[in-house]
C-alpha cells in the first residue's frame, strides 16, 4: 500500500515493540510515523479492510516517561489519536492501533506480540542504477 509519498509494509508475524522495530530496519524502513489525519486514516482504513488485530507504530515513550517520540527522527508526536482514556501510561510504553476501538492509539506494554507497520519514505531510499 502507498500513501502520501511513502510505501507501507504490514508484516505477516506478531512480535514485540523492539522486534517489530528491528523487523522494520530489516525490510530498509522504520516502523510507521504518523504525521498526519490522512495518513492516520488511510492506515486505519486499511487496518478495517484487513480486519487486523493490533499494529505497532513506530511511537513511544521509553526514552522519558510521558513524551511520546517517533523513533524514525526522535521528534515528539504533534498529531496524536489517543482513543478514550488513552494513554493511561504505567508501563505501557510503546504505541499502537486498538482493533477494538476502531483503531484509535492505545499505550501498550512493550512486549506484547502485534503487527509491524513499516513505512519507507522515498527521498530517503538511494536509487541504485
Ligand atoms: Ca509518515
Ligand atoms: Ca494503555
Amino acid at each position: 500500500m502507498s500513501a502520501v509519498g511513502s510505501c507501507y509494509h504490514v508484516g505477516n508475524v506478531s512480535m514485540t515493540f523492539i522486534e517489530a522495530k528491528r523487523y522494520c530496519r530489516e525490510h530498509g524502513s522504520n516502523l510507521i510515523h504518523i504525521d498526519s489525519a490522512q495518513e492516520n486514516n488511510y492506515l486505519k482504513n486499511y487496518a478495517l479492510r484487513h480486519t487486523y488485530e493490533m499494529l505497532w507504530i513506530g511511537l513511544t515513550d521509553l526514552m522519558a516517561e510521558s513524551h511520546y517520540m517517533w523513533i524514525d527522527d526522535n521528534t515528539e508526536a504533534q498529531f496524536t489519536d489517543w482513543a478514550q482514556g488513552q494513554p493511561n501510561g504505567g508501563y505501557e510504553d510503546c504505541i499502537l492501533l486498538y482493533n477494538k476501538d476502531s483503531y484509535r492509539w492505545h499505550d501498550y506494554p512493550c512486549e506484547g506480540r502485534w503487527y509491524p507497520v513499516c513505512e519507507t519514505i522515498p527521498s530517503h531510499v538511494a536509487l541504485v542504477g
